[in-house]
Order: structure tokens, then C-alpha cells, then sequence
């Protein structure tokens, strides 16, 4: 296992689930960290908890991904200690309804689309120059088994996540060359705010999608990716697909009475 100790990780949505679990998960093997995501009071919570519980480096800001001119200037002006990115984590995401297409809200997909794509390539755009010049780093995108499978009601989240897989390829493709390693973690359900933000705030629909069965925490993903960083300088992981232990696919889920 390679350490992580004195690496400096860049994870965007780290306020809830996969990527606040990140953020605890590399801090605890002694990384430093960049955090952002929207909502700045619980980013600024968090680096706070972060440096008193495990005594890194933390820098953290306000950003929404989807915003390219603030996602350059944002990154164009990190303090100099917090400029050489080792890692980069792109785990800023939604889902927004689950409807037939024909019966689903447009600007929903908008949102899907402006995250999940755009400020995935956004941020990928503005921290890949660095990586270049200093030829290394690890670009870690957080897929979805959406990223592998359609399923009813999920055409624009399925898309989406579609997206981010053959981004991932691509870009591992134009970058062989620049000892940059290139990887998603595919997860099926996880437990976080997902739902919630998927159902515009319906605790009891939220609910229902991990009803009669134990889902996968973020602290899971989170262990996937830990993995993912920290093999031996040959190895690169490709792809990572967790699923719930009675998760089959993205559609055929075993649920307990
Ligand atoms: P959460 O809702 O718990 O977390 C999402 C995070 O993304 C939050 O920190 C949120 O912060 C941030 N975020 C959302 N929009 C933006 C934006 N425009 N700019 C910056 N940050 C943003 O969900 P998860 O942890 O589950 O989701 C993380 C990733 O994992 C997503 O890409 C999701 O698609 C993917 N995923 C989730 C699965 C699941 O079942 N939960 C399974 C597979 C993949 P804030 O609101 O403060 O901006
Ligand atoms: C989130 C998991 O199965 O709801 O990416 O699409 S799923």
C-alpha cells in the first residue's frame, strides 16, 4: 500500500455522504485536504473538525462546480501550500426526479447535466495543467452502476453517469503519457443525502429506496477509493463496482419483508 501521508487530496462535495467521508477517510491516513462544495458554513465545519481530529493541512471554500469562470478562479487562487494537487476526488453529484421521461421536469436535467457533466469537466479542466506540468496525479471521478445500466424513470441521471464513464476512459486514454492515473468508483446504493436531493426533499420517499435492505454507507465508497489511491506506483485501478450485498444490478434489488 502506498502512503498518504503529506499527499495533498482535492475533494469537490464534501459537505454529506461519499464526499465528506472521503474528506475524513484521507485526512485519517494523513493527507492533506481542499474541500469545497455550496454550502460554505458546513464545508468551513467540517475542515475544522477535520485539522482538530487528525491535525492535517485543510483549505476550504465555496464552489459550485457548475460555474466554469468561478471554478478557474477559485482554483487559480489556493494559497500556495494548497497548489500541487496530488489527487483530485470528482464527487460533486445529483439526482433530481425519478419520472418517466415524458412526465419529468426539464430543469432537473439541466442540473444533472450542468453537475454531474459540466462540473466534472470544469473542475477536471482547471486542476489537469498542474498535474501535466509536474507529471503526476491520480484523477479519481465518482460514477454511479447508472454509469454502467439505464433503468426506467433514470434517463437523464443514467446519462449523465453514462457521461462521466467514457470521460474517464477517454481522458485515460490522452493521458497515458503523463504518468496521471485515471479511475471511477461505481457505486450502487448508497446511503447518504442522494435521495433526499433526488426527491427535492421527501424524507419518506428518500427512505423507501433503501427500505428492506442495508445499503452501502459513504463511509464504504469511501474505502474504495482509499484503495483505488493507494496501490503500488504500476497499478492503476481502472473501475470499482460496489454494490449492496442484496443489490444484483441497478435494477434487481433482493428487499427483506
Ligand atoms: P450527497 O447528496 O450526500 O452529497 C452530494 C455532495 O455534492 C454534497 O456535498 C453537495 O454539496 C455536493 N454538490 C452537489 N451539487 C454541487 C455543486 N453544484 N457544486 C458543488 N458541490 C455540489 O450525495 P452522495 O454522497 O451520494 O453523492 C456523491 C456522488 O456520488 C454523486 O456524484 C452521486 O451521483 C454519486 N453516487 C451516489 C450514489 C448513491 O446511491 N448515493 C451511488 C453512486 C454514485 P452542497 O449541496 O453543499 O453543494
Ligand atoms: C446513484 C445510485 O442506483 O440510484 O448513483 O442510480 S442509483
Amino acid at each position: 500500500m502506498e502512503s498518504l501521508k503529506g499527499k495533498l487530496v482535492f475533494i469537490t462535495g464534501a459537505t454529506s455522504g461519499i464526499g465528506k467521508s472521503s474528506a475524513y477517510a484521507f485526512a485519517g491516513q494523513g493527507a492533506n485536504i481542499v474541500i469545497c462544495a455550496r454550502r460554505i458554513n458546513i464545508v468551513n465545519e467540517i475542515a475544522e473538525d477535520i485539522k482538530q481530529k487528525f491535525g492535517v493541512k485543510v483549505y476550504s471554500f465555496e464552489l459550485d462546480v457548475r460555474d466554469r469562470q468561478h471554478v478557474l478562479k477559485a482554483i487559480a487562487s489556493f494559497p500556495e501550500e494548497f497548489k500541487k494537487i496530488d489527487i483530485l476526488i470528482n464527487n460533486a453529484g445529483l439526482g433530481r426526479g425519478l419520472n418517466k421521461f415524458y412526465e419529468d421536469n426539464p430543469d432537473g436535467w439541466d442540473e444533472m447535466i450542468d453537475t454531474n457533466v459540466r462540473g466534472l469537466l470544469n473542475v477536471t479542466h482547471a486542476i489537469l495543467p498542474g498535474m501535466i506540468d509536474r507529471k503526476k496525479g491520480h484523477i479519481i471521478n465518482i460514477g454511479s452502476i447508472a454509469g454502467h445500466e439505464a433503468y426506467p424513470k433514470g434517463a437523464v441521471y443514467c446519462a449523465s453517469k453514462h457521461a462521466v464513464d467514457a470521460i474517464t476512459r477517454s481522458l485515460r486514454m490522452d493521458i497515458i503519457d503523463k504518468n496521471i492515473l485515471v479511475s471511477s468508483i461505481d457505486a450502487g446504493l448508497v446511503e447518504t443525502g442522494f435521495s433526499k436531493v433526488r426527491f427535492y426533499g421527501d424524507e419518506e420517499k428518500a427512505k423507501n429506496v433503501y427500505k428492506g435492505l442495508t445499503p452501502l454507507t459513504g463511509d464504504d465508497v469511501a474505502d474504495a477509493i482509499i484503495f483505488c489511491a493507494t496501490r503500488p506506483a504500476h497499478v492503476n485501478i481502472a473501475e470499482i463496482t460496489l454494490l449492496a450485498a442484496r443489490q444484483a444490478s441497478a435494477t434487481v434489488v433482493y428487499r427483506e419483508e
